[in-house]
């Protein structure tokens, strides 16, 4: 992402810290280096005036520190400016507590409209999406979205024969009636901003009036992005963008511009054609990467999310052996619980039905198993009666429940080691 820009930017940089004083004249050398590189990085000719002005007068008005040297001033002050440029506080869905949120992605052909539907369905899993296809002019869209959906297993709202309007309407009632908390509204694309294209998109907004309207922009197509936004918002009422093919070679142009230039700010950006490929945007985080200072928070995320990933397949892999305890018991649920509602955890379990698994049980499994001390947990076989009644009254629970979760423990137990071996079970019943 941004290579040649964050090159630049290093080297600029490094001047600024390599001079012992930055006069006037310095200062006049840093600001054209710094309007030459986003300008060639392709952002908006207006947008980089006003950013240049902008960062000359602040660098004008800096104090002298005993603690900082000149150089390190001005490039908190570009850092900063930057930030204001791309946005300065991170954009985020605010879903809606009771009942459904509706996104609707609009844009032209080819931006990654359909692939960010199926993104955001899965980064948002736990909210029970539904994904709709509303662009009826390429009878392969629906097919692809269905794909798409199929492969992180989302359902998507059957076509109405071939009106968009009519689809967005079903899936309303499908989201109150089936309880979808997330309506993703995958609308058609076009070459170019036309009167029928605007008009479908006011129809389905008078037809669901959508939450969220986003503006899916090819993060590579530069000021493009900036015209797209601008035409859109004469049109219709765009909450946002998502840029998408970051992971290309993407210069910058669009994510510099984007917002100040077209006042739509950055939702998220597309990283890859792989459906997890989906970030939230932070305007620090990106400030920090074009200037080279090391993304550290999102590396912290990223590291956070692989020691995740790793530390399930072990577990899973232990599990297949049959070496399940009490607390691996508790390390996965708390891991399942992580990722929303309890009644997904069935979906990890081959054989077993969403309807099988009961929120409160699961609740009092977790209180169960936090009243065994570290030995118990380890050790079920060791718990005996009078283990028994003190794990019940610590968790508030009743000796056949101590019971009941021994028994199904000591058969997922069984069961796994099974499945370990190769032998799938008929069924799983999960019921306490
Ligand atoms: N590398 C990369 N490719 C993407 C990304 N988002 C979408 N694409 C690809 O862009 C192409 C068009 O995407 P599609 O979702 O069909 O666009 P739509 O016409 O707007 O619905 C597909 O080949 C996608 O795989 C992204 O973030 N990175
Ligand atoms: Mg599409």
């Amino acid at each position: 992402m941004f290579e040649g820009l964050i090159d630049r930017f290093q080297l600029i940089r490094r001047k600024v810290l390599g001079y012992g004083r930055i006069t006037k004249s310095e200062m006049e050398i840093i600001l054209k280096d710094i309007r030459i590189t986003l300008l060639e990085a392709d952002v908006n000719y207006k947008v980089v005036k006003d950013f240049i002005n902008d960062l000359g007068k602040k660098c004008e008005k800096l104090e002298l520190s005993k603690t900082l040297k000149p150089g390190d001033l001005i490039i908190k002050a570009v850092f900063e400016e930057l930030v204001l440029l791309l946005g300065k506080v991170p954009q985020r869905i605010e879903f809606k507590k009771d009942g459904y949120t509706i996104i609707s992605l609009i844009g032209l052909q080819g931006t990654g409209k359909t692939t960010t539907a199926a993104k955001l369905a899965l980064k948002y899993k736990k909210k029970n999406p539904l994904l709709v296809p509303a662009d009826i002019k390429r009878p392969a869209a629906f097919e692809q979205l269905n794909l798409l959906a199929e492969r992180v297993n989302i359902p998507v709202c059957p076509f109405q024969g071939d009106s968009a309007i009519r689809t967005v309407k079903k899936a309303k009632e499908l989201a109150l009636e089936q309880g979808y908390g997330l309506v993703i509204v995958d609308t058609a694309g076009r070459l170019h901003i036309d009167e029928e294209l605007v008009q479908e998109l006011i129809d389905i907004n008078k037809a669901v009036s959508p939450d969220y309207q986003l503006l899916v922009a090819d993060g590579m197509s530069g000021q493009d992005a900036v015209n797209q936004a601008t035409a859109f918002k004469e049109k219709i009422d765009l909450n946002g963008a998502i840029l998408t093919k970051m992971d290309g070679d993407a210069k910058g142009g669009a994510a510099l511009s984007i917002t100040r230039a077209a006042n739509v700010p950055i939702f998220y950006v597309g990283t890859g054609e792989d459906l997890n490929g989906i970030e939230e945007f932070y305007p620090d985080r990106m400030a920090q990467r074009i200037m080279g200072m090391g993304d550290i928070a999102s590396l912290v995320e990223k590291v956070k999310i692989v020691e995740d990933e790793i530390g399930q397949k072990k577990l899973r892999k232990k599990m297949m052996k049959g070496e399940l305890n009490f607390e691996d018991f508790l390390a996965q649920l708390r891991a399942v619980k992580k990722l929303g509602p309890l009644s997904k955890l069935a979906a990890m379990i081959p054989g077993a039905k969403e309807s099988d698994v009961d929120e409160n049980e699961m609740k009092k499994i977790e209180a169960i198993i936090n009243s065994m001390t570290k030995k118990e947990r380890f050790n079920p076989e060791i718990i005996n009666g009078s283990r028994k009644r003190r794990i019940a009254a610590g968790s508030g629970t009743q000796i056949r429940d101590i019971n009941q979760l021994l028994k199904q423990f000591n058969y997922a137990r069984d069961l796994l080691k099974k499945m370990g071996k190769g032998k799938m079970p008929e069924n799983f019943p999960f019921k306490m």
